[in-house]
């Protein structure tokens, strides 16, 4: 469902906020506001139809564009860059020479990292790593290490280094720091004494790393600092009876979420659990999709940043398999009712994988067709009741353009951005949906040319400002010349 044609759209879950809405019933004559747990989908985006089987999708985001990558029966992994509107970029291209395994990708700010292993059991498996520029150009190839077994493998980012981590031989989790140019910073190091089952994670949260994996039926997790150094002491995430497997998670803005399979009632389900910067769990575990009639596998997560995570996984009873999605709020709220994930005719679909762009979300998945065998298929994901952002600037006059913030809609923190043709006083305001003026600033002389502006929350509290969830008008004023523009704050 497209929402295009809806002028406003504000996302109230809170009841305290819609009754004060509704209060302002003259609103109504003015605004079309719809509230709506719904999610808008894009069309399909068929990502490689190409002949043989393409699996096992990961995606990535570079800032500018997503960078899918999947196992391919052409040999190795191959990509495919793609747009934020959902554009191919050019074609499918091959990325790096593996074993029949996921292929795992993260931007690190330069460069994208994507690391895969070579061999078999039991002469050795080798971690690779692939760096690739956010054009799609192949940057370098690189040897991590080699050892008889390899169980779990992923990788995340600071922003500035990549770290691999890893189920090594001998039951030991181990992780290697990688520089953006693909140097191998110091030796690996230790991070659990533990075995990885079944499937591993990490997460960054702007301070530390959190990695999260499977050991005998149950997840754990271990904080690790930027410089490769384990802190505090590996914790259970859940331990409940029979099998959890399969964790994945994502840093949201506020918290994390990690999800997993998890068999505890004798069938597989879909859980999931908050856990905060500091590696303390918050409340309990959250029963995603709990209904024992249908399996339910391979569950992803992914963050919009603005206060929800979705999460995504296989329905594989009744088949054709189809894959799901529900959303949950970074507070641990369950959002409406889990949905398909639309699509078109298919044989089956497997393995979602979620990445997260600045206006939406691009899931993807493995769809089997008669004539093509497995393809990679994907479709933009608008986070819950979110309007489409208008990226046009307004144009006040020749001296003035002012752009739509950017995160939009936001909870924690927005840029505003504007350009100058004549310097001048600057003045930013910020009104309510009644015209109330509730901030004002007075951002002084400023030149020519380009100019952001940071808004957090807490300096609009600072100021005085209390805002609630919905709608705002930020205004910028100079000489003479205003534009307006609107956004949409989401608190939880
Ligand atoms: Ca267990
Ligand atoms: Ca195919």
């Amino acid at each position: 469902m497209r929402v295009r044609e809806v002028d406003l759209i504000i996302v109230m879950r809170s009841v305290t906020i819609l009754s004060k809405i509704m209060e302002r019933k003259q609103l109504f004559s003015l605004l079309l506001i719809i509230i709506t747990s719904s999610t808008s989908f894009g069309d399909n985006i068929p990502i490689s139809t190409a002949p043989g089987n393409q699996d096992a999708p990961a995606v990535g985001w570079s800032g500018t564009s997503y960078l899918v990558v999947w196992r391919d029966e052409r040999g190795g992994i191959w990509g495919q860059l793609v747009s934020e509107d959902g554009t191919l970029i050019d074609s499918n291209f091959f990325i790096v020479k593996a074993s029949f395994t996921r292929g795992n990708v993260t931007w690190g700010g330069t460069n994208y990292l994507v690391i895969c292993t070579r061999g078999a059991y039991p002469d050795s498996i080798e971690i690779w790593g692939q760096l690739v520029s956010e054009d799609g150009e192949l940057i370098d190839s690189f040897f991590i290490l080699k050892r008889p077994y390899i169980l779990g493998l992923s990788t995340g980012s600071d922003g500035e280094n990549f770290l691999v981590v890893w189920g090594d031989t001998g039951n030991i989790i181990c992780g290697q720091l990688v520089s953006q140019s693909g140097e191998l910073i110091d030796a690996p190091f230790l991070i659990a004494s533990q075995g990885v089952d079944y499937g591993m994670d990490i997460g960054w949260c702007g301070t530390s790393y959190l990695i999260v994996w499977n050991h005998e039926s149950d997840i754990y997790g271990q904080r690790v600092s930027k410089d490769g150094v384990p802190l505090d002491t590996t914790f259970i995430v859940c331990n409940a009876e029979y099998e959890q497997a399969l964790p994945m998670i994502a840093w949201g803005g506020r918290n994390y979420l990690v999800v997993w399979q998890d068999d505890r009632h004798l069938g597989y389900e879909v859980y999931g659990q908050l856990i905060d910067s500091t590696g303390t769990l918050i409340g309990d575990n959250l029963p995603i999709h709990t209904v024992l009639s249908d399996d339910h596998r391979f569950p992803v997560v992914g963050s919009d940043k603005i206060g929800h995570f979705l999460v995504a996984w296989m329905d594989i009873e009744p088949i054709p398999f189809d894959i799901l999605g529900r959303w949950v709020s970074d507070q641990g709220e369950l959002i409406g009712e889990p949905f398909v994930i639309p699509s078109g005719p298919h044989e089956g679909r497997w393995t979602p994988a979620i990445g997260w762009g600045e206006r939406n979300g691009l899931v993807v998945w493995a769809e089997a067709h008669e004539t093509t065998g497995w393809d990679i298929y994907g479709t933009l994901i608008t986070s819950p009741g979110v309007e489409e952002d208008n990226r046009e600037p307004v144009t006040a006059s020749r001296s003035l353009e002012l752009y739509q913030n950017s995160p939009n809609p936001f909870s924690l923190k927005t840029e505003i951005s504007f350009r100058l043709n004549d310097p001048g006083n600057v003045t930013l305001s910020i009104c309510d949906i009644t015209g109330r003026k509730v901030l004002e600033y007075d951002l002084g002389y400023k030149s020519v040319g380009l100019h952001k502006i940071p808004i957090s929350a807490a300096s609009l509290l600072k100021k005085g400002g209390a805002l609630c969830s919905g709608v705002y008008f930020y205004s910028l004023e100079v000489e003479g010349a205003k534009a307006t523009r609107k956004m949409v704050v989401i608190n939880q």
